[in-house]
């Protein structure tokens, strides 16, 4: 089988592939991992420049209180964490923070609202004026905000947005063990409405969430699958917050990271593949295994939205350090 999946491999280095099977994406995943690495190092180097990180920001613009019950996050209302709650931010703080990250060499500002869904009221037309004041900025905009349906997407599109982030974050057999105030197929359908109102797509998921080999597997499969690929996959390991239930879980090997990354960049090859949640736990090394392996976006900034991220310097040393841009 090894030498199977290798020929298929080989083929990725000439085109993307968009149907791949459950067994072909099982096995690139369980590659020994220098192959593996050395494997999705081919097809990066054959579809990107793999020197070349992009760095985005995050702004969480409305925070905590959400009606929704994701195990992991430390803004559902559901749980007891020590996150403070806010009304979405106004316009002009949100041109502070965008212009603040262009000036730190950010190209894509990201807005997150702790929302089940876009309602049709003034915040949105409040988030559809910031999406608008952003792009006048020059900047890659991308938002997400929960639930959205064709109407509001077409909305987000009209005033200037380029991606929309939603994740799949793990299977969809084992999505109601994280989650059961929403269904996957909900995820899937905001994703098909993002993708007719022709904005790109932003679409990954989290480890360490108690999920199997087999789960990860089935998420990658999902993601590979969907047509067109998503654009950007960001590959999150769960932020263990005190208060929410998955708090006391085991923390996510870097060698399981690396087996994700390098499995997302052979299947998605020109997908940005962004190393997310989780990076302030790892080492400079360890990050620049990530890289190596195919990463090749970031989230920068002290924050991401409510937990902390790496410091600007520290970020700015690793790219000196290895000679990115
Ligand atoms: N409410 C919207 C939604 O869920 O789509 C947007 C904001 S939500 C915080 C965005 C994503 O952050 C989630 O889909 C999840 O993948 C990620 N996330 C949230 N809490 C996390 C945590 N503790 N660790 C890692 N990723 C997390
Ligand atoms: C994504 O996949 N990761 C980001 C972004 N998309 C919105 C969010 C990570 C959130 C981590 C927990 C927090 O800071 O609240
Ligand atoms: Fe709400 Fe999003 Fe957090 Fe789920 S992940 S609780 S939808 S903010």
């Amino acid at each position: 089988m090894t030498n199977n999946i290798l020929d298929t491999v080989a083929q990725v280095l000439t085109a993307a592939k968009n149907s791949w099977s459950l067994d072909e994406v099982k096995s690139i995943y369980n590659l020994p991992l220098f192959e593996l690495i050395y494997q999705s190092i081919s097809v990066h180097k054959t579809h990107n420049e793999p020197g070349h990180v992009q760095k985005c920001t995050l702004l969480s613009i409305k925070t905590g209180n959400c009606s929704e019950n994701c195990s992991y996050c430390p803004q559902s209302a559901h749980y007891e964490t020590k996150v403070e709650s806010t009304p979405l931010l106004s316009l002009d703080e949100v041109i502070t923070a965008a212009n603040n990250a262009k000036a730190s060499g950010s190209s894509r500002f990201c807005m997150g609202a702790a929302w089940r869904q876009v309602n049709d009221n003034q915040d949105f037309d409040n988030v559809l004026a910031m999406v608008k004041a952003v792009s006048n900025l020059d900047l890659e905009v991308c938002c997400t905000l929960g639930m959205l349906n064709e109407n509001q997407a077409v909305k987000l599109k009209e005033a200037g947005l380029t991606a929309y982030n939603h994740n799949l974050d793990t299977s969809e057999n084992f999505y109601e063990n994280i989650i059961t105030t929403r269904t996957y197929k909900d995820r899937l359908n905001t994703l098909t409405n993002v993708r007719k109102a022709g904005i790109t797509v932003c679409c990954g998921g989290i480890l360490g969430l108690g999920e199997s080999h087999e789960d990860r597997i089935e998420l990658l499969h999902t993601l590979a699958n969907l047509n067109p690929q998503p654009e950007s996959v960001p590959i999150n390991t769960l932020v263990r917050v005190e208060g929410t239930p998955l708090s006391n879980n085991s923390a996510v090997a870097i060698w399981d990271m690396l087996r994700m990354i390098a499995t997302a960049r052979i299947l998605m090859p020109q997908a940005k593949v962004r190393l997310s949640a989780g990076r302030s736990e790892m080492s400079a090394s360890e990050q620049a295994l990530c890289f190596l392996a195919g990463a090749n976006s970031i989230f920068m900034g002290d924050k991401l939205l409510t937990t902390p991220n790496v410091e600007e310097d520290l970020d700015n040393e690793l790219f000196m350090a290895l000679g990115l841009s």
